[in-house]
């Protein structure tokens, strides 16, 4: 029990110091470097499976194991062997070291960086120590030793309970919005249209996603707290002049406002990550050729403050589609789990070759000088979105009454856009399913289906055709390496 006070309260003060720095909390730096070594099929799983909680999994995962090896040594310790639990109270505190020197964070410098874990590691050994004190004749009945005792409880339940505040506070969203609530967001200079009125079917994906409910995919644990103030995106490389830009600078220039439609390669036939925003930023196109790209170039590798790369055609970004530095989603700055101060966002592309979050460097290369991230994980190097049709209700294995009954959902072809969804019920016919108005060619379109819902089980599968006539594939592929494809379906039990 010791020992796992021990390791508690050091875990607890570097979680407090990784608050106040910004800098990687141990476990933390442990997590990220699991997550970077995991092979893709296992990242792929947890992706899957886990969705969102594979983070919170990972992080109790690792202090368990902790807990463990913390108690084992407290146990060694109170048996006379305190030497052999200080030393690996200090061993543990030093694998937290050497893995926030080198896995990836968000730090903005070493000190930031190394400052947790330098001082989860004292306080480790310091708190080991104290726990595995033998008391000696005097000691024992001694006030001091019942002083330091009581010293080490007090530290802990003190570091304990802030930690599980700013553990809370963070959950909530709550920690750093003061530099949110600082960013004005600026009028754009061409704004988007009236936003059309979402289709009102209970369950459906409503056009807009809220911010709070867009689905969210990245490699980090510690979300980056970035101060526009600090904030430069260098844009270099094969450029004739290099440039510099401030947050201050990136508002000052002509802003676009488009509604576009995110989505993730990982999305499984019918899964949950694509979402809908309304997106203000600045044209990447203006900022390129302002910089002059030079001959050769074929390739943008961009890197987030954490140092996660991403690489993206330079076509993409220079042949009119509407490619952005994004600093403001559905009318506020970034949410910070969604790249603030600045994202990238390209129509059409998957996330993972394109939406660089928190982006702090934007390099005009050759894909054949540089590979990135994911690429390394074994995706695709190109990566254009697939048209998909997604059934939101009835949800998978409901039961419906028999009747008058209606199907909906959202399909999706950024860049061509959607022209027809159609349904089958069972194995009928194709039947037209009727279609919300168009918005642009890089959002998703909802549709609903009117059908009679007879009695019995009945399999409604869905299929949409692009603005160019090219129906989706049935052809069904899984996620890797370029994005699943396939018909979703729904069965549905009506009584
Ligand atoms: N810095 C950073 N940017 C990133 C990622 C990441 O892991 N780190 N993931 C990408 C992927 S795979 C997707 S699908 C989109 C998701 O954006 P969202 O989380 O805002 O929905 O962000 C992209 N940008
Ligand atoms: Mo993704």
């Amino acid at each position: 029990m010791g020992g796992v006070v021990a390791a508690g309260t050091a875990l607890a003060v570097g979680y407090l110091v990784a608050d106040l720095t910004g800098g990687p909390w141990p476990v933390d730096a442990v997590g990220v470097q699991v997550i970077d070594w995991s092979p893709g099929p296992v990242k792929d799983w947890a992706v899957r499976t886990l969705g969102t909680a594979d983070r919170p999994l990972l992080r109790v995962g690792i202090c368990a194991t902790l807990a463990i090896i913390a108690a084992v040594a407290g146990w060694l310790g109170a048996r006379g062997h305190r030497r052999t639990a200080v030393a690996i109270a200090g061993g543990l505190g030093l694998v937290g070291f050497v893995f926030a020197i080198v896995s990836r964070s968000a730090a903005g410098s070493t000190v930031d960086r190394l400052l947790p874990a330098t001082v989860t590691l004292v306080v480790a050994v310091l708190a080991m120590a104290l726990v595995t004190r033998r008391p000696t004749p005097e000691t024992a009945e001694a006030p001091v030793g019942f002083d330091r005792r009581r010293f080490l409880v007090t530290v802990s339940a003190v570091a304990v309970v802030g930690a599980a505040a700013a553990g809370a506070a963070r959950f909530a969203g709550g920690s750093g919005q003061e530099l949110r609530a600082r960013v004005r967001v600026p009028r754009p200079t061409d704004a988007a249209g009236p936003l059309q009125a979402s289709v009102d079917v209970p369950g459906i994906s409503p056009f807009t996603t809220p911010n709070a409910k867009f689905y969210r995919v990245d490699t980090l644990l510690q979300v980056p707290r970035i101060d526009p103030r600090d904030w430069e995106l260098r844009i270099h490389g094969l450029v004739d002049k290099e440039l510099r830009l401030s947050f201050d600078q990136l508002l000052e220039r002509r802003l676009i406002e488009r509604d576009i439609t995110l989505t993730c390669v990982s999305n499984e036939v019918g899964g949950p990550y694509a979402g809908n925003a309304r997106w203000i930023g600045v044209p990447i196109a203006d900022l390129l050729r302002e910089a002059g790209v030079r001959q050769g170039a074929d390739a943008v590798k961009s890197t987030s403050v954490d140092g996660l790369t991403i690489g993206t055609p330079l076509a993409a970004l220079t042949d009119g589609r509407d490619a952005i530095l994004a600093l403001a989603m559905n009318g506020e700055p970034l949410p910070f789990e969604h790249g603030f101060p600045v994202r990238m966002v390209v129509p059409g592309l998957y996330g993972y070759v394109s939406a660089t979050k928190w982006i702090v460097d934007f390099e005009v290369t050759r894909f054949t000088d540089f590979s990135a991230y994911w690429t390394d994980r074994g995706w695709s190097v190109e990566a254009p979105i697939k048209t998909s049709s997604r059934i939101d209700v009835p949800k998978g294995f409901a039961t419906v009454k028999a009747g008058p009954a209606v199907a909906a959902g959202v399909a999706w072809a950024q860049r061509r856009g959607i022209s027809k969804v159609e349904v089958k019920v069972d194995n009928g016919p194709w039947q037209p399913a009727r279609l919300a108005p168009v918005d642009g060619p890089d959002t998703w379109r909802q549709w609903t289906f009117r059908w009679n819902a007879t009695a019995g089980t009945h399999k409604l599968t869905v299929r949409a055709t692009d603005a160019t006539g090219e129906l989706q594939t049935d052809r069904q592929a899984p996620p890797r390496p370029n994005g699943s494809s396939g018909l979703h379906n729904t069965v549905v039990m009506v009584e």
